[in-house]
């Protein structure tokens, strides 16, 4: 890899932390090579004590574990436990969402009202509830404890699904993968990769549809709608972006994970006068609030707060010697965070009792008493403004515009209020198609790079690109999320977006907003009477790295999309296993894998792909 990134704000802060002495993702890589082949290969266990057993790749070693398990098996059984794993993390995001709905609804928890009562209303009319003549609060309250029993759901089925068309549903119902309860399919993964349990390749990989599709259908769209519905359906916003929105004369503040809930009160929090007042006294002109990864997304969506940056760029916000306080609620959050700090003046603060981080402050957030607790918080960050070594204080200058915000209900707005015009634009060919771009940034690969080649490859063939996570984040870094950025693509999408004076990618939200992108596509098919595997759609994950990256590929394929990944899955150990993702899946599901680390390559896939899609469609290519 030549350089570690193509974002200058991020190369200039590797540099500071050589000089400052501090190691980064980046050296901690190099630490660990070589890495373990059986472990790249996903031919290693664990699952009992009789193990840890390996596979001998070459063939010359144990071709079977002490109890008897092939490659097949364990590939296949790591594979569903990452899977369960990313569900897990995505659906318990869902479900504390769903739970200070609930607070809300009685009264517990007077800081979140409910902002979105239109969305209120049409999510709890999905879901069966009367809501003629009947008051907020108690639509609210029996859409909560509704939502709560999708986790462990007697009715056999996740009622979101119902989205999904008619020809997807029957084939889930055909294939026994429709989501059961969301709890329920992260513990039967549990239970069947147990020793000596599911030993089946098939059927394990079909227990990971399965699990999946609980997640994006599941827990993510509730963490989604009801997100919308307690801190407001995101609308077009704009901002600034990168680690140039630090200011030197304020208390800046990185607001890192994935949860809104504490960070949507930070927001207003730091609008406090006592606050300001305290700040204005130790030195500081404001309060500066940033946003980093997927909470960095969430409040980016609903405020246009500044985003500090992606995976990649956590510890270099430290490294700038320039942040008060990183305040860090679950996913994604480097145990590397506190040391680092240990390095300049900056606070980690965890508030969630899920994620605790030694050597970082434990505030607990109570959704209780969310305003109080967020104040305690950022009074803390104001303190130590006071210990800043200014010496130590280098912020890049490197900041970039963005245009976010596009929520299902906003590009539908930007559209008119009906998709026809999209779905025009498809059937004429101006837009060839549309590709989700997610995922995060994986130091293996030089950060950023594969997001923006591979995007700019797809506009400039016509295909408009939603993104979402650390994907987005760095479209916005390189103004990509701009109307201006239109100016890249080809003449059918840059009409379109010059028509709607929008970007040419649309930033769709955090990493569970992924479902936004699943409804628009379903309501696509619905519109044209066809499945989503129909569709000219891809998805792409070029720089993934987290187990929720796996669940959401899985999801994606298994609702019938086409998927790219650019850093290569942990299970090239088992042929079959590597087969039936690449090529048998779309035989069965209607979509497949495919494993391309060279973005331009990895776009002619993309754009095979949707050609073949139109003409199957009846379509010009
Ligand atoms: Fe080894 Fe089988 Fe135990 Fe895995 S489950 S550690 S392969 S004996
Ligand atoms: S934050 S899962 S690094 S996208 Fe959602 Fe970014 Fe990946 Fe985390």
């Amino acid at each position: 890899m030549s350089e570690k990134s193509v974002d200058k704000a991020t190369l200039k802060m590797i540099k500071k932390a050589g000089d400052d002495n501090v190691k980064l993702a980046w050296d901690r890589l190099v630490a660990q090579q070589p890495q373990c082949g059986f472990g790249q290969l996903g031919v290693c266990c664990r699952n009992c004590n009789m193990g840890p057993c390996r596979i001998d790749p070459f063939g010359d070693g144990p071709d079977t574990g002490v109890c008897g398990a092939d490659a097949d098996t364990i590939v296949a059984r790591n594979l569903l436990r990452a899977i369960a794993a990313g569900a897990a993390a995505h659906s318990d995001h869902g479900r504390g969402i769903a739970a200070t709905l609930y607070a809300s609804a009685r009264g517990e928890a007077r800081d979140y009202p409910i902002k979105d009562e239109a969305k209120l209303k049409a999510v709890a009319t999905e879901f069966g509830i009367v809501v003629e003549g009947r008051s907020v609060q108690e639509i609210a309250l029996e859409l909560a404890g509704a939502v709560l029993e999708e986790f462990g759901t007697k009715k056999g089925s996740l009622q979101f699904i119902n989205r999904a068309p008619v020809q997807r549903r029957e084939l889930w119902d055909k294939l026994g993968i429709t989501p059961r309860g969301i709890d329920r399919e992260v513990v039967e993964s549990m239970h069947r990769t147990h020793m000596g349990v599911d030993n089946d390749y098939t059927s394990l990989i079909l227990q990971g549809l399965r699990t999946a599709l609980s997640d994006g259908w599941g827990g993510s769209c509730i963490a989604t709608e009801l997100s919308d519905i307690l801190f407001g359906t995101p609308q077009p916003v704009k901002g600034v972006c990168n680690l140039g929105v630090l200011m030197e004369d304020q208390v800046n503040i990185i607001l890192h994970g994935h949860e809104p809930t504490l960070s949507d009160i930070i927001v207003f929090a730091a609008r406090d006068e006592e606050l300001l007042a305290e700040a204005r006294q130790r030195g500081a002109s404001g309060i500066n609030v940033c946003g980093m990864c997927c909470t960095g997304n969430e409040v980016l969506m609903r405020h246009g707060v500044p985003l500090a940056g992606n995976f990649l760029q956590q510890e270099l916000a430290i490294v700038t010697g320039a942040v008060e306080a990183v305040i860090v609620d679950v996913q994604c959050i480097m145990p590397s965070l506190p040391q680092i700090a240990g390095c300049y003046h900056t606070k980690v603060i965890s508030t969630s009792p899920k994620a605790k981080f030694p050597g970082a402050l434990h505030v607990p957030f109570d959704e209780h008493n969310a305003m109080e607790v967020a104040k305690k918080i950022l009074r803390l960050a104001v303190e130590n403004y006071s210990n800043r070594r200014r010496e130590k204080v280098s912020i890049p200058s490197d900041r970039m515009e963005y245009m976010a915000g596009f929520s299902v209900e906003a590009l539908l707005a930007a559209l008119g209020g009906t998709l026809s015009p999209l779905i025009d634009a498809l059937k004429s060919g101006s837009v060839k198609g549309i590709a989700g771009v997610v995922g995060c940034n994986n130091p293996k690969y030089r950060q950023d790079y594969s997001h923006l080649t591979f995007i700019r490859e797809l506009i400039k063939n016509d295909i408009l690109v939603v993104a979402t996570g650390c994907a987005a984040i760095a479209c916005a870094k390189d103004g990509m999320l701009l109307p201006g950025a239109a100016d890249e693509a080809g003449e059918g999408l840059k009409a379109v977006c010059k028509g709607l004076n929008v970007p040419p990618v649309l930033h769709m939200g955090s990493c569970v907003d992924i479902s936004r992108i699943l409804t628009v596509a379903a309501a696509i098919a619905n519109a044209l009477g066809v499945d989503i595997a129909d569709l000219p759609l891809v998805g792409a994950a070029p720089e993934w790295m987290s187990e929720k990256a796996v669940s959401i590929g899985a999801y994606v394929i298994g609702s019938g999309i086409f998927t790219i990944l650019g850093t290569v899955p942990p299970v090239l150990g088992s042929k079959n296993v590597a087969a039936l993702l690449t090529s048998g899946a779309d035989e069965v599901i209607g979509a497949k894998f495919a494993v391309e680390e060279d973005p331009v390559a990895a776009a002619e896939l993309a754009v095979k792909h949707i050609a073949g899609k139109r003409v199957s469609l009846g379509l010009k290519a």
